[in-house]
């Protein structure tokens, strides 16, 4: 009969549509379950490194994690650390770090980065050069075929001193891939400054660096530069979140 018929319900395929911070909530928390108690941990900076920091912090908490140091790459992850209770130290007390987890701009199928547009990388590359492993937490915006080819900016940090000099002298070294460089200003206009009271020059490429070893060389070479954000060779394992899940690359 007409009323043992059921309604027609057509149902909407309900596929979760993860926000960018979900994403890298979810490639920290997978970075997270590589810290062990009794590690020292090299913290990182950024938006998806704050999540692991979190993280380390709760499991502190909640006693599921115990005698763990953390030696962080910035003021602002100092800061945040302090907050949850992670016990802090430097370098310079522990100069030997099991694991460092920290964020990334750029990664590309070698599992080369490109740091630093946070402003951390000096002391990120100090901490991650000094880990037994370093693990890498990005969100799959961030994956290029090529490094500076995602047209954001590859820093680099320079001595206050005759900046614009520099400034110069790396345009010039990139002019085959268009590179145009620019002062890093704060949201005031100023002169952005590091942790290290040094500026950051900011090289925008128009085609991805051709030779990124030879070019990291070479920006080193030049005096009066602190250090750049190419960071080759030195990540254990990229974790990668997506919308169609988390995949690890070693
Ligand atoms: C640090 O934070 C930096 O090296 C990199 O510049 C930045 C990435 O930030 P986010 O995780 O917020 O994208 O890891």
């Amino acid at each position: 009969s007409p009323s043992s018929r059921r309604p027609l319900v057509v149902r909407a395929l309900s596929v979760p549509v993860l926000t960018q911070d979900e994403l890298k909530k979810q490639a920290a928390s997978k970075a997270v379950e590589y810290v062990k108690s009794g590690m020292v941990l090299g913290l990182g900076t950024g938006s998806t490194a704050a999540f692991v920091v979190a993280e380390i912090g709760e499991l502190l908490a909640a006693s599921k994690l115990a005698d763990i140091v953390g030696v962080p790459t910035s003021k602002r992850t100092f800061e945040q650390a302090l907050s949850l209770g992670i016990p802090l130290s430097t370098l310079d007390d522990h100069p030997h770090i099991d694991l460092a987890i920290d964020g990334a701009d750029e990664v590309d199928p070698a599992l080369n980065l490109v740091k630093g547009r946070g402003g951390a990388l000096l002391r990120e590359k100090m901490v991650e050069a000094a880990s037994d492993k370093f693990v890498v937490v990005v969100d799959d915006s961030k994956l290029v075929s090529g490094l500076g080819g995602s047209g954001l900016a590859m820093p680099v940090e320079v001595v206050q001193f005759c900046w614009k000099y520099n400034l110069t002298r790396l345009q010039e070294l990139f002019k085959e891939e268009g590179c145009e460089a620019k002062l890093r200003l704060d949201g005031d206009g100023k002169p952005y400054v590091t942790d290290n009271s040094n500026y950051i020059v900011d090289l925008y490429f128009k085609t991805p660096i051709r030779d990124a070893a030879a070019a990291g060389e070479e920006i080193s070479a030049f005096e009066g530069v602190v250090e750049h954000g190419l960071f080759l060779d030195m990540a254990s394992a990229v974790i990668i979140a997506g919308k169609e899940g988390i995949s690890v690359q070693t």
